[in-house]
């Protein structure tokens, strides 16, 4: 029997959808989606396994001209590494979201000898009428793309984004285990659970700021008991995090326990510490540390 497996690496502007797209096609929520720009700081593989195929799908940080600090620098890094190993890309749009304002990237890869599907999101809260408009736009700027509407939200379509990117797949062996889902590891996803949340209960810079990482993980039979500690750049923003009488942060644990005991089929006892780390968004030190760094 014959063997397919590549890589296929999900491109696009921050908040278009790509996270969203990816959950639906692994079918699992494996990365984590707000209304937030740049919710995605890393590369997440999604993997996808048959009998005769593996599929890598690489779930990214939204593409942003111009990097205002180190972590965002050390993001698009994993856009550019994405760029070298991609079997096929998909580049994602929103309806409504300009050629003329589409990054360096999709002038790159409008140059690779590689297949593209470009795929226009959220086609659920789109006008018809307008949503063939931007595909004939899009057609004559990307004559070799494949293109797709969507709604990675509804699922409308990702069935034949999902027959696109099979056929796109080359004949090989696979890369990694064929019982492994993803190459991230099991703290990876607590703390990305973590911070869905922070970005939905604060505002302004407070989510940016935030940085978490697992103390301790440890599994016992009925229960998994983990420690966190949130980092925060600057001392000001410890209050605001807590919250009054430990309100807000506790609004936070609550709510990451519930999507964890979901993701780990398990009880979880979840402790939550805050702490300063100052400037650490620009420390290549501490970058490394929270693994934005090799
Ligand atoms: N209406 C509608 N909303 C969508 C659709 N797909 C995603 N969204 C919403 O768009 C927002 C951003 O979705 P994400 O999947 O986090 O976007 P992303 O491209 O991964 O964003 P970054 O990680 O910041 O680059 C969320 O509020 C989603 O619920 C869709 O098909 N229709
Ligand atoms: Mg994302």
């Amino acid at each position: 029997m014959k063997h397919f497996s590549g890589f296929i690496n999900i491109l696009g502007k921050p908040n278009v959808g790509k996270s969203t797209l990816m959950n639906a096609l692994i079918g699992e929520k494996l990365s984590i989606i707000t209304s937030k720009a740049q919710t995605t700081r890393h590369r997440i593989f999604g993997i996808l396994n048959g009998d005769n195929f593996q599929m890598v799908i690489s779930d990214l940080p939204g593409i942003i001209d111009k990097p205002a600090y180190k972590m965002q620098e050390s993001m698009m890094d994993f856009v550019k590494t994405s760029l070298e190993d991609a079997d096929a890309f998909i580049y994602m749009v929103e309806a409504g979201d300009k050629v003329e304002n589409q990054p360096e990237e999709y002038q790159l890869i409008k140059k690779m000898n590689i297949p593209v599907l470009l795929i226009i999101n959220k086609i659920d809260i789109i006008e018809p009428s307008i949503l063939e408009e931007w595909v004939e736009l899009y057609a004559q700027d990307f004559p070799h793309a494949s293109i797709l509407p969507i709604s990675a939200l509804e699922k409308a379509n990702v069935n034949m984004a999902f027959d696109w990117m099979m056929a796109k797949l080359p004949e090989g062996e696979p890369y990694f285990d064929k019982d492994q889902f993803t190459d991230k590891p099991e703290r990876f996803f607590v703390t990305e659970i973590i911070r869905e949340k922070i970005l939905q209960n604060y505002t302004k810079e407070i989510p940016y700021s935030c940085e978490v990482v697992v103390e301790s993980f440890k599994e016992e039979e009925d229960i998994i008991r983990i420690a966190v500690v949130i980092y925060v750049e600057r001392d000001s923003q410890k209050p605001i995090v807590i919250g009054k009488g430990g309100s807000m942060i506790k609004k936070v644990g609550m709510e990451a326990r519930k999507d964890m005991e979901i993701f780990f089929q398990k009880k979880i006892f979840l402790e939550t510490y805050v702490k300063v780390l100052p400037n650490w968004r620009n420390n290549d030190r501490s970058l490394r540390s929270f693994g934005y760094k090799e």
